[in-house]
């Protein structure tokens, strides 16, 4: 299936329906007084989240969201009608700006919340309510207020507790394969992914914690190369980066030099990427060799201080310490005021 993680939209609530004039017609009751009802509301244009959704390749077919008008007034102080509010539904993760100011109107991070994002105009009053004692035939009622038009921007950034980052064939897809239930494809050419996978790693009985694995990224990705750095939305909301780094890769001298050049990216991409706790992850060490480049690695994360590890996803090695380090992370971030914590 197609992933659209960006697409602009719009929208249009419906106009109010106007107000009624009349006037009250009955047997023996001549000059009845003012009955004209009030126009209905116009229809909202709604965004909703749902968990059945997880692209916004729907919105990029459909680019126009229109509400209905609201019914007009009638007479023997009839109300027209609220029109029905229109309900786009994206994927949960979804933060919704408008195109023209950049404001951010909302951020759909949770399931089933929903944001009104053009209001339906106000139905006009019927003349009923324009009887003075010096007015008691007003031949006048109130239009229906107009709705409103907008152009959206919808973004979705993907909620994950760990994003994993590095070289295209670094071994992050088959790491999230390892440790999860999610299946991506795996290959020995780089750009396998070309879209972001979710995966689930149990923690404990009843808890989990999720991953997302993006695209590879490479040196000038902040200049489109590669497939350049639109992917890194997707772990902007994560609590920690593991960032993967083959050491069996012999097209690579020096992996502490490449490692950095990667973290450049962040920063270029969003400094506050590089603000985040991060792990980083010597891959594939079954066909390290003699592990001097592992031995590099890891004094650097010594002066750093940043957490290190050496994984095999062929034999296992490592796997269980990583997980289990993740588990501590993400349970510690949950508990901390500004995260998720009603995310299990
Ligand atoms: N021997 C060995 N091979 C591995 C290991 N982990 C990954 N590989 C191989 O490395 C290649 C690349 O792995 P992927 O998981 O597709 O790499 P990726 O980082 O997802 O690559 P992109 O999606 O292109 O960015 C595949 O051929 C894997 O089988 C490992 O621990 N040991
Ligand atoms: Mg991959």
């Amino acid at each position: 299936m197609q992933f659209v993680d960006y697409v602009k939209a719009h929208v249009k609530s419906g106009d109010g329906g106007k107000g009624c004039v009349s006037f009250r017609r009955e047997k023996f009751v001549p000059k009845g007084g003012p009955d004209g009802g009030d126009g209905g509301r116009g229809g909202h244009v709604i965004v909703r989240s749902t968990p059945e959704l997880n692209t916004l390749l729907d919105l990029r077919y459909h680019r126009e969201y229109k509400a209905e008008r609201g019914d007009h007034g009638r007479g023997s102080n009839k109300s027209g009608r609220d029109a029905e509010d229109k309900i786009i539904l994206v994927p949960v993760g979804t933060l919704i700006k408008d195109a023209v100011t950049d404001e951010v109107i909302a951020d759909l991070d949770c399931e089933g919340t929903e944001v009104i994002v053009a209001r339906g105009g106000r139905g006009g009053q019927g003349n009923q309510h324009f009887a003075t004692a010096r007015r008691q035939v007003p031949r006048f009622a109130q239009p229906g207020e107009s709705g409103e038009a907008r152009l959206l921007i919808l973004e979705l950034k993907l909620l994950a507790d760990v994003g994993l980052i590095g070289l295209p064939n670094a071994g992050k897809s088959t790491l999230i394969s390892k440790i999860s239930a999610a299946r991506p494809k795996i290959a020995d050419y780089p750009f396998t992914t070309l879209v972001p996978n979710l995966g689930v790693v149990k923690m404990g009985e009843y808890k989990s914690f999720v991953v997302a694995d993006i695209p590879g990224l490479i040196e000038g990705a902040h200049t489109g190369s590669g497939l350049g750095f639109q992917f890194l939305r997707h772990v902007e909301r994560t609590s920690l980066l593991l960032h993967l780094v083959d050491v069996s890769d012999m097209t690579v001298d020096q992996p502490v030099d490449t490692f950095e050049k990667i973290n450049r990216e962040l920063v270029l991409y969003n400094p506050e990427l590089m603000a985040k706790p991060m792990a980083l992850v010597a891959t594939k060490l079954d066909i390290a060799g003699d592990r001097s480049k592992v031995k590099s690695l890891q004094t650097h994360c010594k002066k750093k201080k940043m957490p290190f590890f050496g994984i095999s996803a062929a034999t296992g090695e490592g796997i269980h310490e990583l997980v289990a380090y993740l588990s501590v992370q993400v349970e510690e971030a949950r508990n901390e005021p500004s995260c998720h914590k009603d995310r299990e």
